[in-house]
């Protein structure tokens, strides 16, 4: 017989260290010891928001996986995504007098390296970097952006052709782009059945009628999206406007957008996405790779004055949530949500991202000339440096201390309350098997089915053990409260509704326009939503790429007014 292959088994925990040289017993360590620092800090569960938490899950890890410790930290300058910059100026199809300008963004197969010590990694790209070139535009300034799949016909990634939306008779290499966060014609959102194959492109109008904020794209191919992100199909999108011009934030060079993501790499620094157990089914219910990476560089540093400097970020990551803070102590002053400025600014010490979410964060480095200052994810790990230089600078931005008013949709405003509930399949191994939104799959009928300009509230009624990053395509949302509830009694008394606490209001951070939310386990999580924008199909699901992919996503119809 040949080779025996060596297979090694880790639990994907919520473990950072998670890796080919951890066992069993490691985790559960690293596991208790977590819970009991969790416990002895007093610090709060929805603060953290570990979605992992007591989950104990074999995942297959075919090959040794890289051990980013292993690397030297801190070697390669932190990339910024170009800015993309049109091919072309088209007639509006308003019929206006102002042309909109026409992008031609390809998805192709790169090699590039994600650290000066590792060999170049094969990845998918837009355009040619990983993350894809930023697109730019002003609110209410349109535009036609042309995806093109140039992507090669086979794929490097496990795929599960037992999914839904996968199966074997569909081509491996497919892709249709998603702009998140953005307010479009349904024809232009990237609906996941909307896949394309190589050689083929999607041209999408995008009128871009909304306030400022950082919106980003990625791949929402039904049954493949996990993959094909992780592959690298991702990128920002920054609307701008006068109103948040003129306040006069960090511009420029100094305001950086920040796209975090973790991912696995095997011992010859290419993508590793590891597998279940089960034969035939390599699905696995969530990733959590060891290795984090800035603007697609692992452990990057950046060159930075003693000032203000305002960073956008995003967790572009398939599963992990970020919990971000400064070696230095320093704290960071919160600016805006996923939908745009929050009203006054908000001190935290510690950012914390579910995937999919945005932070617009001002980090004042005035009082640190010539430190070197570690942004750390979960208070150990370290993401990125920062390298203040000596010296004073004269920093003529400012930070008002009232950003843009949110006016607060009124509970008497719905029209409706829809109860949702987010739950999980699991086998006789308590295995996950597959993720539901309100007991329905994907091929199921609409039942989501709201009037375009009416107000709804949606009761995200989470029975699982998980934080589910809930996304709702084409509209911005308000988070009205969380609150603790019997799950138990709401799965098996016939959907009873026992509240174990009183409501809480969303974090300062959150209190503003929002276009995904966490909803923690054993919580419902309230938004209320005004479906404003477009009539037609949409989706909505939940944000760790994985669940997306088994079923955790559902379309949704904006309906014309009678
Ligand atoms: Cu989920």
């Amino acid at each position: 017989m040949g080779m025996r292959k060596k297979v090694f088994c880790v639990s994907i925990s919520f473990s950072d260290k998670t890796d080919s040289t951890m066992t069993g017993n490691d985790v559960s360590r690293a596991l208790t010891t977590r819970r009991t620092f969790l416990k002895r800090g007093g610090m709060s569960l929805a603060l953290l928001s570990v979605p992992q938490m007591g989950r104990h899950r074999q995942v297959v890890m075919a090959k040794p996986v890289l051990d980013p410790n292993s690397l030297t930290p801190f070697v390669d300058p932190l990339p910024i995504p170009p800015v993309a910059r049109p091919n072309d100026f088209r007639p509006s199809p308003d019929g206006g007098k102002q042309k909109a300008p026409y992008y031609r963004l390809a998805m192709r197969q790169v090699q590039s390296k994600v650290h000066r010590d590792m060999k170049p990694t094969m990845q998918w790209a837009v355009d040619s970097t990983v993350p894809g070139p930023t697109l730019e535009t002003q609110s209410g300034q349109g535009m036609f952006v042309e995806w093109a799949n140039e992507l090669p016909k086979a794929h490097f990634l496990p795929i599960d052709h037992s999914l839904h939306g996968a199966e074997a008779e569909k081509p491996d290499v497919r892709s249709v782009i998603h702009m998140h966060g953005a307010r479009v014609p349904a024809a232009a959102d990237g609906y996941p059945e909307d896949w394309y194959v190589p050689g083929k492109s999607a041209m999408y109008l995008y009128p871009n009628m909304q306030d400022a904020a950082m919106l980003w794209y990625h791949d929402h191919t039904l049954g493949l999206n996990r993959l094909n992100v992780y592959a690298g199909l991702l990128g920002l999108f920054i609307v701008r406007d006068s109103f948040e011009s003129g306040l006069n934030l960090p511009g420029g060079k100094y305001e950086v957008p920040l796209v975090l993501y973790d991912r696995f790499f095997d011992q010859n620094s290419q993508l590793y996405y590891p597998v279940s157990p089960v034969a035939g089914k390599p699905w696995i219910p969530e990733l959590f790779g060891n290795a984090i990476l800035a603007n697609g560089k692992l452990l990057p540093y950046l060159e930075v004055e003693p000032r203000k400097y305002r960073f956008r970020v995003l967790n572009g990551a398939n599963g992990r949530f970020f919990h971000l803070s400064m070696s230095s102590g320093q704290t960071f002053q919160q600016i805006g949500t996923d939908q745009g400025l929050l009203s006054a600014p908000v001190t935290v010490k510690i950012c914390s991202l579910a995937p999919g979410e945005r932070a617009d964060l001002i980090v004042d480095f005035g009082d640190h000339s010539g430190e070197q200052i570690i942004l750390k994810n979960d208070m150990l790990l370290p993401v990125m440096q920062f390298r203040v230089a000596k010296g004073k600078v004269n920093d003529e931005s400012s930070v008002p201390s009232t950003l843009r008013p949110v006016h607060k949709i009124a509970e008497s405003e719905a029209v409706k309350t829809r109860s949702l509930m987010l739950g999980e399949i699991t086998d006789l191994h308590g295995d996950s098997v597959t993720m539901l939104l309100n007991n329905a799959h994907w091929s199921m009928p609409v039942t989501e089915n709201p009037t375009l300009d009416s107000v709804e509230i949606w009761e995200l009624i989470n029975v699982t053990d998980d934080a589910h990053p809930i996304h709702l395509h084409m509209v911005k949302f308000q988070i009205l409260d969380r609150r603790r509830f019997d799950a138990f009694a709401y799965q098996n008394e016939n959907n009873l509704l026992r509240y174990r606490g009183n409501p809480m209001p969303p974090e300062p951070s959150e209190a503003g326009w929002k276009d995904t939310v966490r909803a923690d386990p054993g919580m419902i999580t309230r938004i209320i939503v005004k479906f404003e924008g477009y009539v037609g199909r949409y989706v909505w699901h939940c944000h760790i790429l994985e669940h997306e992919d088994n079923e955790m996503m559902r379309p949704y119809d904006v309906i014309a007014k009678s």
